[in-house]
């Protein structure tokens, strides 16, 4: 199934063109100028009208170095010394993200939503050998249907449900000094390997010329994977607040919360004595940080708009020995017919 997404919403984002309609692009903000904010990377925080289109593209880049045990740093001597053989420096996470968005009535929403990931580790052992393992391929797609639960006359809420199908590997492996085609820890894998769901609620309203919002998620896995695990049930809340400072250029903050619990289950392939990341007991996380985002349309872009993230942690509390995360970026451009 993996090789046919790409094509799937390539052939989406072609057939948009068949819609030229300029219907306002948040459903739930009024038009007045200075409140039509809404962050671009919280799913589900706008809709669109029936019939309107939305596609975008965004290069990332997720950054993690160094290790944590609980919420203190510590150093690859206090890893070596807890028995492990290897401990991972530095990791980089780089994706091509993709999403499609079509309102298909008043009330409903749908999202469409794919990566293409490469993810590079380096790491060193305890006789201080350093090396670096790679794994690329798409991530996980994610499917959503919005509902503004306009109809019931709540207009300041919406529900969102996501279901994540196993498009990302979980069978990466690359040439390490343990051996060739070594299967590389968890982190290192592309996707989760089972189909998830995502439950959503979002409140959002305008205060003056504010717009502030906030959401509540969880992600549930009902199943293991091929390789005999499943990544932790999640829980999430994000709170934000933006507007639009000067015509066409909307920019806010976002304050995330997540609580990932710990992998369930074991790959036998992975030695969970030999590398830090291997080992189960070492996932699963408490995590808050501060996101800001901004989107500008120039005019010269022909009604495309600019948009970017900047994520940076401000609390990290780690179960067992995990890399610490530093900073997530991302660059892109979205349009609305
Ligand atoms: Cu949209």
């Amino acid at each position: 199934m993996k090789q046919y997404i790409l094509p799937a919403v390539i052939g989406l984002t072609a057939s948009t063109s068949a819609f030229a309609n300029d219907h306002a692009h948040h459903n739930h903000s009024n038009s007045t100028y200075g409140a039509n904010y809404s962050p671009v990377q919280v799913m589900g925080a706008h809709s669109h009208n029936k019939d309107e289109w939305m596609v975008s593209y965004s290069y990332g880049q997720m950054h993690m170095e160094g290790l944590q045990q609980g919420n203190d740093r510590i150093s690859n001597a206090q890893a070596f010394a807890a028995g492990y053989a290897i401990a991972p420096v530095k990791m980089t996470t780089e994706m091509h993200m993709f999403s499609a968005m079509k309102g298909l009535t008043d009330d409903f929403t749908f999202m469409a939503m794919t990566s293409y990931q490469k993810k590079d580790m380096k790491l060193v052992n305890n006789a201080g050998v350093a090396f670096s393992t790679k794994a690329e391929g798409f991530g996980d797609t994610k499917l959503s249907l919005i509902d503004n639960l306009n109809r019931y006359g709540y207009t300041n809420w919406s529900t969102m449900v996501t279901l994540s199908l196993p498009t990302g590997s979980t069978d990466q492996e690359y040439n390490t000094p343990m051996g060739a085609n070594t299967r590389l820890p968890y982190p290192m894998q592309l996707g989760s390997g089972t189909y998830d769901i995502t439950p959503a609620v979002t409140y959002e309203c305008t205060c003056r010329d504010l717009s502030i919002g906030a959401q509540a998620f969880a992600t549930f896995r009902f199943n293991d994977n091929e390789e005999d695990y499943r990544l932790g049930s999640e829980y999430g809340f994000k709170a934000w607040a933006g507007k639009e400072w000067v015509k066409n250029l909307n920019a806010g903050l976002t304050f995330n919360w997540l609580t990932q619990n710990s992998i369930s289950g074991s790959d036998d392939l992975m030695n969970p004595n030999m590398v830090v990341t291997a080992d189960k007991r070492n996932t699963g996380f408490d995590r808050a940080s501060l996101a800001l985002d901004v989107a500008y349309k120039p005019a010269v872009l022909r009604g495309a708009e600019i948009i970017s993230t900047y994520e940076e942690p401000i609390y990290q509390d780690v179960n067992g020995i995990q890399m610490e995360s530093n900073r997530m970026f991302s660059i892109g451009v979205r349009k609305t017919f």
